[in-house]
């Protein structure tokens, strides 16, 4: 028996992170600019603290380099691609350390540790251990890890998948960190087996994104590259926290600020992006102190309130073409796009009214985000999590889209929309194949090129596998990178779901909670980081990963591997695949020796990916090609399509707060580097709420008291974290924010977007209260 964990959906208070040390708490909101010193000091004082003070720079030198680097494998932000070989910031560079660290975690650590007792640790702590070393089992007996030979584990692995009823009781989740070849195997494993089970990331952060645009656009990712963000007249930035989660995008901040470009902020908090920046590479603006402001304007809505906003702002634009002839692209409207006028009129009958209370902005407010969009000719809309998150993320995200239309802002240079995706690979695993619900077109040619028959059932999303796994419907699951146990919604009822399994397995590269949350047989695998040196029997192998806007390119790992027994992601699934199937006819084997083998089948099968190996070796890799960028569209009508949804109600139960749950500037995802959350002004704490100080004087609460927080669910069940914090913070009145993963504990499993499937982890409808001091 593992242990209780320390994360319980009743009374749990999360542990300080760095127990022994635990300084006083501190709040100063925070005024510098983002990036520059600020940055460069927390980086030295962790370099410093995980002892890198020579492999660390000396590898971040390394990182995104356009040839022989390895690719960030932090956010999915685009390299520059213009020769600047130091696109690198504060948060990659913690990430790239974090990995490449001189600790280690091998047997004689598990000998001394059951897993009762680790299970009492943090979550800082257990990362904080280093580097995996070596496959390990985990034994009932003695509650500990013991060692197991990868042979042993692979079968292990095979004879508990050959042995279940169906191919559908197992589930094979995806953190987006898995390069393209070790992805595209990874599918191939699922399906030859027989299950669409392939539950990943992207179902908790932008499958609204991939559902909306692929509704209107026919395609399911954003059409804008780096270079129309570097000549749009606008940028219009909704639900993301820039500086600390994609930060290479404060380099396009300022340089649209220095040409004159308008910058608009949509966000209930003012984030560090939405002030000013030095940039981080910018050296004369380093040495100088010379930031450059990164915000024409900061509309803070309600949270949730996004889809109102940008309503009220096609309606300002509509208006505004009764009189003028080219405040909307008529010509672009008729030719390219289909149901202009029934979403013409929703807008001329939604009121001022409706919209105001829909987002707690003034009318006059969002006249002016819609003033700067309608002098704009080219405007680029971004957003990420705070658009997604929510019960309206595929609606939110066709009105945004509905807008950029309105005045052809698509297939045209500094135009369109462009979704920050998080991991580093997460949307190059949806193009590999990582989609329970893959269409028949991919599966026809998986089927025809393999020579296998693939499943045609759609599978399992992470919600719907965390649900199965409860009901014992899914018995085997096996989590290729991430931290499912946490990362996923409901921690007390994802614990449960998962210690439901015969067998769990992870392939990881550092100590984590999902290690220690497990079935009754379990395995660690660890595999080599994206750093480090790829040997495969036909010499040194490199991977492919696709960013955010669609450039794919290779990555090449420089480091001497973290211990001899590690192996690489493709090799892991080839060995269990082998186990699983052994008369499979795929040439698994072959294609660890050289993974060129697997591109030239993923060229055969993927849409876009021909001649991969001769493209992806171009010194700039090579972009997927977007029918949508050149007015192409793969919908029904062929044209992209206006969309004519209802606003949301507003209304929420009296007395409740909306909560969304966010990173701080410390940490990633899952991953607690510190406590701190610097550019929000926050020391020593992550188990706080922000709220506005009215909500906190109708309270009774004072900076700094003690609160309870309880979570209402759909279905009437509640969820409580205890010995919380309250922090007054500028955030609009009714709302509240915290920090993920902890109060994952509040969030119901059953609480899922019924248009994207996604947990609605941003709009949590809670209490506020005084705790016991
Ligand atoms: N350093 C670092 N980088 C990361 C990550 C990390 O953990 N650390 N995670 C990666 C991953 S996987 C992802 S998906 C991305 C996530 O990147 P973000 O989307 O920036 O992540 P969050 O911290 O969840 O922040 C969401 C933002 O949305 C705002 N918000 C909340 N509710 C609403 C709303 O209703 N409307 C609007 N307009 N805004 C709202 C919050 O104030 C916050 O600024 O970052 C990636 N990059
Ligand atoms: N409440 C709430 N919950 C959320 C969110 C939210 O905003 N609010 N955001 C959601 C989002 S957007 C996401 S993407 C998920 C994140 O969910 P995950 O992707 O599942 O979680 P991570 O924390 O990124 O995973 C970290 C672990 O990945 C492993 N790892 C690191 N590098 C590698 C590698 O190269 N290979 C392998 N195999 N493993 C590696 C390490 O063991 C590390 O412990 O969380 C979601 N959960
Ligand atoms: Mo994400």
């Amino acid at each position: 028996m593992s242990g209780t964990p320390e994360v319980s959906a009743d009374g749990h208070e999360p542990p300080s992170f760095q127990p022994g040390q635990s300084p006083a708490p501190s709040f100063h909101p925070y005024h510098h600019p983002a990036a520059g010193w600020g940055a460069a000091k927390s980086v030295t004082r962790f370099l410093v603290r995980e002892r890198e003070g020579i492999d660390g720079p000396r590898a971040i030198l390394k990182m995104n380099h356009e040839n022989g680097g390895f690719d960030c494998p932090g956010c999915a932000w685009p390299d520059d691609r213009k020769g600047l070989h130091l696109d690198i910031c504060e948060n990659g560079i913690k990430h790239v350390a974090w990995e490449m660290t001189h600790k280690r975690v091998g047997p004689d650590f598990f000998a001394a540790h059951t897993v009762s007792e680790l299970s009492g640790w943090s979550e800082f702590e257990l990362e904080n251990q280093g580097r995996l070393t070596a496959p390990m089992s985990y034994d009932p007996d003695t509650d500990t890890y013991v060692p197991i030979a990868w042979d042993a584990a692979f079968h292990l692995v095979g004879m508990a998948l050959r042995e279940l009823a169906n191919p559908n009781q197992a589930a094979f989740y995806t953190s987006g960190r898995l390069g393209n070849e070790a992805t595209f195997l990874y599918q191939l494993l699922a399906r030859e087996l027989g299950t669409n089970n392939l539950p990943d990331c992207s179902n908790m952060c932008h499958e609204a994104s991939g559902r909306a645009l692929q509704a209107a656009l026919g395609t399911g990712k954003g059409t804008v590259d780096l270079a129309d963000w570097e000549t749009a007249d606008a940028l219009i930035l909704l639900g993301v926290n820039a500086a600390s989660n994609a930060p290479r995008m404060l380099t396009a901040l300022t340089e649209a600020h220095r040409r004159g470009a308008a910058i608009v902020h949509i966000n209930p908090l003012i984030e560090a992006a939405a002030r000013r920046a030095i940039i981080p590479h910018d050296f004369l603006q380093m040495a100088t102190f010379h930031a450059t402001p990164t915000s024409s304007l900061n509309l803070q809505p309600r949270i949730g309130g996004d889809m109102a906003v940008i309503r009220g702002m096609a309606k300002a634009v509509l208006e505004r073409a009764r009189t003028e002839q080219h405040a909307i692209d008529r010509e672009f409207i008729q030719r390219h796009t289909s149901g202009f006028e029934e979403y013409q009129t929703l807008c001329e009958d939604t009121p001022w009214a409706e919209i105001e209370r829909g987002c707690g902005l003034s009318e006059g407010e969002i006249r002016r985000a819609a003033r700067i969009y309608s002098e704009s000719d080219r405007t680029v809309i971004s957003w990420c999590l705070g658009v997604t998150q929510h019960e309206h993320g595929v609606d939110t995200v066709r009105e945004i889209v509905n807008l950029l239309l309105l005045r052809g802002n698509l297939g045209r240079e500094g135009a369109g929309p462009s979704p920050v995706r998080g991991h580093s690979n997460v949307q190059g695993n949806r193009t590999c194949g990582i989609d329970h619900h893959p269409k028949p077109e991919f599966l026809d040619r998986l089927a025809r090129v393999c020579g296998i028959d693939p499943p045609r059932a759609p599978g399992l999303d992470t919600v719907g596998a965390i649900e199965a796994m409860h009901a014992g419907k899914v018995r085997v699951f096996v989590g290729m990178g991430g931290n499912f146990a946490i990362a996923a919604p409901d921690t007390a009822y994802t614990f449960a779901a998962l210690r439901n399994c015969d067998l769990t397995v992870h392939v990881s590269t550092k100590l984590n909670r999902s290690h220690l949350v497990h079935g009754r047989r379990a395995l660690i695998l660890p595999c080599l980081g994206r750093t480090e040196r790829d040997e495969q029997r036909a010499g040194l192998q490199e991977s492919s990963v696709e960013d955010s806007m669609s450039m794919v390119h290779l990555s090449r790992g420089m480091k001497r591997p973290a211990s001899p027994h590690l192996r690489s992601e493709p090799a892991i699934i080839a060995g269990i695949a082998r186990a699983a199937l052994p008369n499979s006819a795929t040439p698994w084997e072959k294609y660890v020796e050289d993974y060129d083998l697997i591109r030239d089948t993923m060229s055969e099968v993927l849409d876009g990916f021909e001649d991969f190996n001769r493209r992806v070796r171009l010194p700039l890799g090579f972009r997927i090609r977007q029918p949508a960028r050149e007015l192409t569209f793969h919908t029904p009508s062929g044209l992209a399509e206006f969309s004519a949804a209802p606003l949301p109600d507003p209304t929420v139960r009296p007395g409740t707060l909306t909560l969304a749950t966010v990173r701080s500037h410390d940490q990633w995802n899952t991953t607690i580097y510190s406590d701190s959350d610097r550019y929000r002004g926050v020391g020593n704490l992550r188990t706080l709420v922000f709220l506005n100080a009215d909500d906190m004087r109708e309270r009774g609460l004072a900076q700094f008291d003690r609160v309870d927080i309880t979570s209402f669910a759909r279905d009437g069940s509640t969820r409580r974290l205890n010995g919380y914090t309250a922090i007054a913070y500028d955030i609009p009145r009714g709302c509240a924010v915290g920090y993920m993963p902890e109060m994952n504990v509040l969030c119901a499993i059953g609480d899922f977007s019924t248009q994207s499937d996604q947990p609605i982890m941003k709009n949590l409808t809670v209490t506020v209260e005084r705790g016991a001091d």
